[in-house]
């Protein structure tokens, strides 16, 4: 069953319909879970992730915009388990800053959470690439893993100080950015997050958030803050 949306409020988010005919629609995401709207459905299964395991020797562009830091994932890596199959593309971070430390998009029971991570994939039974498969409404399926701040969390592999430029980093388990449990999720049909806001994306946000230490949080906030610094200078 569909969670009502209940499209959180943030900085200027109110102009996109102006601009983007799909922003605000009935599909739009993110929304809050709240826990009495949800039904349990028997037929959903744990998520199955395949080739998530990437060697040191396979390079991976990531990329830093100051909001949003991304890493592009090889066409090996997909997770089945889901009404077609769906090959990874890129998977993104959102994060708040030091005024507002709440980044997460979703909420659960109107709780926001420090951070959230997106692992993108594609329909690859029926679109022969992403940019095919983005404004389809069986398009996307997107893995949502919530991040939460906690003295003693720490995820090892996190991507985090880069700054604008697009560098290579070496493969490593994308596994280890999941939660350890897969088969406990929320799902519902929904939309890409930020404008065109397509409603092509089937989400899975996993109940359980990783959890990552002060400092790693504080990373990113830096990371945002070194980069609108250089902006100024250039
Ligand atoms: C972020 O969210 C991502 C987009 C993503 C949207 O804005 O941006 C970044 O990570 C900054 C580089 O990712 C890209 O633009 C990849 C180049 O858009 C997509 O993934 C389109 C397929 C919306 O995605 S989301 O709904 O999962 N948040
Ligand atoms: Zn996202």
């Amino acid at each position: 069953t569909r969670v009502p949306s209940s499209w959180p409020a943030v900085k200027g988010q109110h102009h996109w319909p102006k601009h983007y005919p799909f922003c605000g629609g009935a599909f739009q995401s993110p929304i809050d879970i709240r826990s009495e709207l949800l039904r349990f459905d028997p037929t959903l299964q744990a998520i199955e992730v395949r080739n998530y395991n990437l060697s040191a020797t396979e390079q991976l562009t990531l990329g830093n915009n100051g909001h949003s830091l991304q890493i592009s994932l090889p066409s090996k890596m997909h997770i089945s388990n889901l009404p077609h199959r769906y090959t990874a593309a890129q998977l993104h971070f959102h994060w708040g800053s030091s005024n507002r430390p709440a980044g997460s998009e979703h909420m659960v029971n109107s709780r926001q959470f420090a951070a959230e991570m997106h692992v993108v994939h594609f329909n690859s039974d029926k679109y022969p690439n992403i940019s095919m498969a983005v404004d389809k409404s069986d398009g996307l399926a997107v893995l949502g893993v919530l991040i939460e701040v906690r003295s003693c969390g720490w995820v090892k592999w996190l991507p985090i100080f880069i700054n604008d430029q697009r560098v290579q980093v070496p493969g490593f388990n994308i596994r280890a950015l999941l939660p350890a449990r897969l088969d406990e999720y929320y799902r519902y049909d929904g939309s890409l997050t930020t404008p065109p806001c397509y409603p092509s994306v089937l989400w899975t946000l996993f109940r359980n958030p990783v959890t990552i230490s002060r400092k790693q949080l504080f990373k990113w906030y830096s990371s945002c803050a070194v980069l609108k610094m250089a902006q100024r200078l250039a």
